[in-house]
């Protein structure tokens, strides 16, 4: 009897939406293969990347003979794999739709709000060789600001995880966003200590799976810190 191939995954660990499907996979132990496309390297501008994701970006996902692009779908179909526990997507209705509310929040607000600090703070200088852009970072991290008050006063005001009791799928997505920025040094949490309890019960949550997923990030970070 034909042996199914193994479900694959195609990731950067820099990139911070791939970093949240490696995590889910180890925690819930689903066997796989990673697939690296490094972004640096224009590993997702090549014919044979396009062809599987011709938006070019990671994470992919190929089950079988099904492909999946956006990072979203990819975790809500990973945790609805038989065997998974049910915290990372609920199954009852009301608290499945409060981690679909998170998940569409963060695509506008989390995401675009920390990536963007990330961008002029790392990625810009890192390829013009130029100088941080302190307005244009202000504003950024004014704007992060105002992310960061919205999760602590609406997602996380009566419960220790974004959406409930429990982790979820919503709380990996937050959490390796608003890690992006550690890649300078900055922590974005710092003098939010609810949002640095969340953090920690994440942590623990899914434990070496945290460290694996994010050692690439945090040695860029030690790298630069070595050039100063
Ligand atoms: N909405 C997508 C965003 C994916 C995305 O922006 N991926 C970035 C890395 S974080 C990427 O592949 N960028 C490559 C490029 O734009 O050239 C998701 O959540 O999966």
């Amino acid at each position: 009897m034909a042996t199914e191939p193994p479900l694959e995954v195609h990731l950067d660990l820099l990139s911070q939406p791939c970093r949240a499907v490696h995590i889910l996979l180890a925690c819930t132990r689903t066997p796989h293969r990673v697939r690296t496309v490094a972004l640096r390297k224009g590993e997702n501008r090549t014919a044979e990347f396009t062809k599987l994701n011709p938006m070019r970006r990671v994470p992919v996902m190929v089950d079988g003979k099904f492909t999946l692009t956006e990072s979203d779908a990819i975790l809500k179909y990973l945790a609805t794999k038989p065997g998974v526990p049910e915290h990372w997507y609920p199954r009852q209705p009301e608290r499945r739709a409060r981690v679909d509310e998170y998940t569409a929040w963060h695509h506008s607000n989390t995401r675009p709000h920390a990536a963007k600090v990330f961008i002029l703070e790392v990625l810009l200088p890192a390829q013009t060789g130029g100088q941080v852009e302190q307005e244009r970072l202000d504003g950024a991290l004014a704007q992060l600001d105002a992310t960061l008050d919205r999760l602590e006063s609406m997602f996380l005001r009566r419960q220790p995880f974004l959406c409930g009791d429990d982790v979820s799928v919503a709380d990996l997505l937050a959490l390796c966003e608003l890690m992006q920025p550690a890649a300078s040094g900055r922590d974005v949490l710092q003098g939010r200590p609810q949002l640095q309890r969340w953090r920690s019960r994440v942590q623990a949550a899914v434990c070496h799976a945290f460290h694996q997923a994010h050692a690439v990030l945090l040695a860029v970070r030690e790298r630069r810190r070595a050039k100063l």
